[in-house]
């Protein structure tokens, strides 16, 4: 049972048939491409750590936040439960530059590159890409393999 819950983001951010994924340089998930993200601080609201968090990581600037999913992820043996709150973002000021975290490049949504990701990645990025709201969680042994996992479409968040 996990004790504590710590509460991050991911921005998803998109332009027409591609997506812009980072290649973590360091820290959490380093070596895999991802959305960016990190922990919200305790003086800002969830969207604000959105905001916050692709701005340093990318350089991007996000002008609309739509909130797309909820995920949440246990390590086996640790009491910590990560909740990731997952936002498209489709309207942002900016060019993406390379930052100390992430190598930001644009991939096309048929070559994204899922052995490169995080495991849960594959099974929720067709709902994102599709348009569909969801909630998720996972549990996983080690960072590479999922012992069990639920994924539901929902029309609320
Ligand atoms: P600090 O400690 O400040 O360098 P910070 O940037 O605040 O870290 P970080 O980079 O550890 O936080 O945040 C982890 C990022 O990885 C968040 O955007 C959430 C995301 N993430 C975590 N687990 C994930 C998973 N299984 N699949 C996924 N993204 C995940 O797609
Ligand atoms: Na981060
Ligand atoms: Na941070």
């Amino acid at each position: 049972m996990p004790a504590t819950r710590k509460v991050f983001t991911l921005a998803m951010v998109r332009k027409t048939n591609s997506l812009l994924l980072g290649l973590k340089k360091k820290g959490f998930g380093e070596g895999k491409w991802n959305g960016f993200g990190g922990k919200v601080e305790k003086d800002e609201t969830v969207s604000e750590g959105a905001v916050r968090e692709l701005e340093e990581e990318s350089g991007l600037v996000a002008k609309c936040l739509r909130k797309i999913g909820i995920l949440e992820f246990e390590f086996a043996g640790d009491p910590v439960l990560l909740e990731v709150h997952v936002f498209d973002v489709t309207h942002y000021e900016g060019e993406p530059v390379e930052t100390e975290e992430m190598l930001p490049q644009w991939f096309p949504e048929d070559g994204i590159p899922y052995d490169q990701m995080w495991p849960d990645d594959i099974l929720w990025y067709p709902l994102y890409l599709k348009g569909t709201k969801f909630k998720g969680y996972f549990l996983y042994q080690g960072h590479d393999t999922i012992l069990e996992y639920t994924l539901t479409q929902v029309e609320h968040l």
